[in-house]
């Protein structure tokens, strides 16, 4: 493969998206969805991913993702999501796009982040739409309830049901206007955020992928990196692996004039 061009390209830019998927969260120990291992290897998203699951056998979608909340609290963030939360401090405009809902890589110390497909650590109440953080692994019942006597559900977003208007509108906003933009362990098999990277490039970002094999969006991709985030990510973004040896920041105000 020829040289990467990414640690250039990324002195140089002014707005960094970064798009993530499942296989940033892999090395955390938790499980992706496609590939061997995946969730839907043993799970039909019929059955657990959608509102008409839901509407049908609550107890059971909310038994999924009891034990996905049980498991993604015993893990951690890892070297990638490590190194994205470096590059955030380096670079004057950034945003990352999470289809995870995980919630690592704020914990990892991301702070500009858009979550297209919601957060597993909060819920909603289907009477009222109130949107709360429930950040205990365990719930008090399964199916849990609202105050008010109605179900509550995962503030994630399940096939079929719109992205969240402000999180799809900054993802198009920022994808339509970012420099250079990395794509990171995600199959892109699902819409729309599989579609994110092609308008960047349209709008003629440099887009950069990692990901253990090839994705449909390896052919449009101007490198692609082949391997674990967490070991490939850290090198090619020049990061050493403890973030608190970087320099806060070394951001430059004349290179992108506001
Ligand atoms: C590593 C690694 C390591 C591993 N290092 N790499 C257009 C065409 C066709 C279909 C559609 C379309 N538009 C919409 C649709 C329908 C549908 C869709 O896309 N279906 C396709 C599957 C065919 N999309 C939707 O329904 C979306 N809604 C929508 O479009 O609404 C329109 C609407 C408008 C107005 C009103 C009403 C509706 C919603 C999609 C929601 C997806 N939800 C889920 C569940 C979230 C909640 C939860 O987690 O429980 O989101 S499904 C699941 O897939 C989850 C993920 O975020 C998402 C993407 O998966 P991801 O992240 O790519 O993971 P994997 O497992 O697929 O891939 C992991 C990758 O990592 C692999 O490539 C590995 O190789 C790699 N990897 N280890 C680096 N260590």
């Amino acid at each position: 493969m020829k040289e990467s061009q990414l640690r250039g390209r990324l002195a140089d830019a002014c707005r960094v998206t970064v798009l993530t998927g499942a296989g940033v969260s892999a090395e955390s120990g938790v499980p992706t969805f496609r590939g061997p291992e995946g969730l839907w290897r043993s799970h039909r998203a019929e059955d657990l991913a959608t509102p008409e699951a839901f509407a049908r056998d609550p107890r059971l979608v909310w038994e999924w993702y009891d034990w996905r909340r049980r498991l993604i609290a015993g893990c951690r963030p890892n070297a990638a999501h490590a190194a994205i939360a470096s590059l955030e401090a380096r670079v004057p405009d950034f945003l990352l796009i999470t289809q995870n809902v995980d919630g690592l890589h704020r914990r990892a110390g991301t702070r500009r982040i858009v979550e297209l497909h919601g957060n597993l650590w909060r819920v909603r109440c289907l009477a009222e739409g109130s949107v709360e953080e429930y950040l205990d692994p365990s719930l008090p019942s399964l199916p849990p309830h609202c105050r008010c006597g109605a179900l509550l559900r995962p503030d994630v977003v399940w096939f079929g049901e719109a992205l969240p208007t402000d999180a799809i509108r900054q993802a198009y906003d920022a994808v339509e206007s970012c420099d250079v933009m990395l794509v990171v362990g995600t199959s892109a098999l699902v819409q729309p955020a599989a579609s994110l990277p092609r308008i960047a490039k349209a709008h003629g970002a440099y887009v950069a992928e990692v990901n253990l094999e090839p994705t449909p969006l390896s052919a449009i991709a101007d490198e692609s990196h082949l391997g674990r985030a967490g070991e490939i990510l850290p090198a090619l973004l020049g990061i050493p692996s403890a973030p608190d040896a970087l320099p806060a920041t070394t951001r430059s105000e004349t290179r992108c004039p506001r």
